[in-house]
């Protein structure tokens, strides 16, 4: 299938493989995207850095790591034969087995033929006298491509705390986002978790059974609902999957964050008290992220927002029997979902149990790491091992790794210094035929990922086929419509609760990062209309180069 392609028909360019696209990445983004630049008969060669495809998935495999959003719904909607035989064992499947499904789809369409593994791309340089990209990787090799699509994921460079004398802790250190693959067992041990976001939250529960001693360190509190989860069983995967037609477009056309749930009619203070309280506690029962939609204006209005966050609140305080802990465990800091909302087992439950302890390092912040211990302003906490749940260099931290360099030379990097600029989130003006999947200024992180991958990868194989059916050459986004659609995403944004968080969603996360928000908060039924308008309209906002002669080509 990836049969190589000489330049331009230019021979002494021919010792150079060269391809019609090179994808970085081979997660889920990266899987589909080879899957239908193949189907249109590209030639592609994928990079991943990982030692198999699953991307994300394959680097978290930190205790209890789960998707937020339930399997039926978190995987391909592409293939109907593959969403009616793949059947998912729980309504949040865990890690190994969203793995499994990721290894299963690469199989299954032949894909690991073009996907070469444990290889970074480490240099991209488009070179403007013959429109192609130079790729260059970690085993030292460079390939040429018309087309190169970043399908780097959102949440994938994991992030090192800068804590002093944390390379001097004689135990283990573990980052949740790059667990080692083989066991980890913490039996008998005494372990501290430094983070409360996501990751935290699904392993806490976990580590706290096998630690002898589990403390926990906590700078911000998060909202988190309880995930619910449980077996499916082969009557409600078939429920489901008679029903996928109508789920897969609702989930792609009318819902916000590209997940099929009851659409709100009403806000939060349309109800009385009573009303609001029960159809709270009938969501905090179903269990998940669609707690969030049990009002339409949770996100935008705080009067409302404050109804849901006194009840989890509340919640919070029932559970946890030492009101001192639940007072800390009690989020105040942020409007409830303006970072994304964590799903749980038995999170807050957790500190109930005698052998773990929350420690606030907001008000006695961590001074330093030593050869045993964590050392607060206030004590010193002695441990075995650590758990860093720190997140991530979140939605450019990936693409910033790559040396990517464009017209004249300039870096991307040089170009989003400020923050990401791009049109829509798939192209940035100055780096023609350079798309990014599921890039900042798209819908991405504040949706259902597979269905915003599934949308931009289907965007970008049309688009790359109507250049090819029109002898086009090069593709670029516009540097006034690049401008429009920053300038719109953040006005979306800040119509919006969301700003009003430190989040990672800001790059808030990472001292020295730009502060803007960075996913298009319009929703994913919205955005989806915007992206197909201007692919009607002839990719409006978007500059077109016609390919030279091949003669002209050759002796350029
Ligand atoms: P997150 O959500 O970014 O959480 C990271 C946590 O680590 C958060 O509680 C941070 O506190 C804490 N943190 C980060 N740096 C430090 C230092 N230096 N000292 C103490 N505490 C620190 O990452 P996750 O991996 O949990 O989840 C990421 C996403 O993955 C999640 O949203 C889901 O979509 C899936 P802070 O809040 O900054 O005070």
């Amino acid at each position: 299938m990836s049969a190589l392609r000489s330049v331009s028909g230019n021979n002494s360019a021919a010792a150079t493989e060269a391809y019609d696209a090179v994808v970085v990445g081979a997660g889920f983004a990266g899987m589909y995207m080879l899957h239908r630049l193949r189907g249109q008969g590209f030639s592609v060669r994928v990079y991943e850095q990982g030692g198999d495809v699953g991307g994300t998935w394959y680097w978290n495999r930190y205790p209890g790591a789960r998707c937020d959003v339930e399997s039926m719904q978190y995987s391909y909607s592409f293939s109907e034969e593959l969403q009616q035989e793949w059947n998912w064992s729980e309504r949040y499947a865990p890690q190994p087995e969203i793995l499994k499904y990721a290894i299963h789809v690469a199989d299954r369409f032949d894909l690991r033929s073009d996907i070469q593994l444990n290889t970074r791309v480490d240099r991209a340089a488009f070179d403007e006298s013959t429109s192609l990209w130079s790729v260059t990787t970690s085993d030292s090799k460079t390939v040429t491509a018309k087309y190169v699509v970043l399908a780097t994921g959102c949440l994938s460079n994991a992030r090192m705390p800068e804590i002093k004398g944390l390379s001097d802790f004689k135990g283990k250190v573990y980052h949740t986002g790059h667990w080692p693959h083989e066991p980890v067992d913490f039996t008998g041990l005494r372990v501290g978790v430094i983070g409360t976001g996501s990751s935290a939250i699904q392993s806490v529960p976990i580590i706290a059974r096998q630690a002898s001693r589990l403390t926990v360190f906590q700078r911000t509190p998060n909202f988190s609902i309880p995930a619910r989860n449980a077996p499916l069983t082969a009557e409600e995967r078939e429920t489901f999957r008679a029903r996928y037609p109508e789920i897969r477009r609702f989930a792609r056309e009318e819902a916000r964050n590209g997940i099929y749930t009851e659409l709100p009619d009403r806000g939060a203070l349309d109800d009385g008290d009573n009303e609001r309280r029960a159809k709270y506690e009938a969501r905090w029962n179903r269990g998940g992220l669609t707690f969030m939609s049990v009002y339409n204006n949770l996100a935008i209005d705080k009067a409302a927002n404050d109804t849901a966050a006194d009840f989890v609140r509340e919640k919070i305080a029932e559970i946890v029997g030492d009101p001192e802990t639940a007072k800390l465990l009690q989020p105040n800091n942020h409007p409830i979902g303006s970072k994304r909302i964590c799903i749980d087992t038995d999170y807050f439950a957790t500190f109930n149990r005698p052998n773990v302890t929350l420690v606030d390092i907001r008000s006695n912040p961590i001074e330093e790491i030593t050869a045993n211990a964590v050392r607060t302003g206030a004590e010193d906490y002695e441990v075995d091992a650590l758990v860093l749940a720190t997140g991530f260099d979140a939605m450019t931290g990936s693409v910033a790794k790559i040396d990517i360099r464009g017209r004249d030379g300039r870096t991307l990097n040089q170009k989003w210094a400020e923050g990401p600029k791009t049109y829509l989130g798939l192209m940035s003006a100055g780096f023609p035929n350079l798309f990014i999947i599921t890039g900042p200024g798209s819908p991405s992180v504040l949706s259902n990922m597979i269905v915003s991958i599934e949308q931009h990868v289907d965007w970008i194989t049309d688009c790359i086929a109507w250049m090819r059916d029109r002898g086009l050459d090069a593709m670029e986004a516009r540097t006034d419509a690049e401008d429009k659609w920053v300038a719109h995403v953040n006005e979306v944004a800040h119509t919006t609760l969301y700003p009003q968080a430190n989040s990672w969603y800001m790059g808030a996360n990472i001292p020295g990062k730009p502060q803007i928000f960075m996913p298009y908060i319009g929703g994913v039924g919205a955005y989806r209309q915007i992206c197909n308008e201007i692919a009607a309209n002839g990719y409006e906002g978007f500059a077109m180069v016609a390919a030279p002669p091949v003669q002209q080509r050759a002796s350029s």
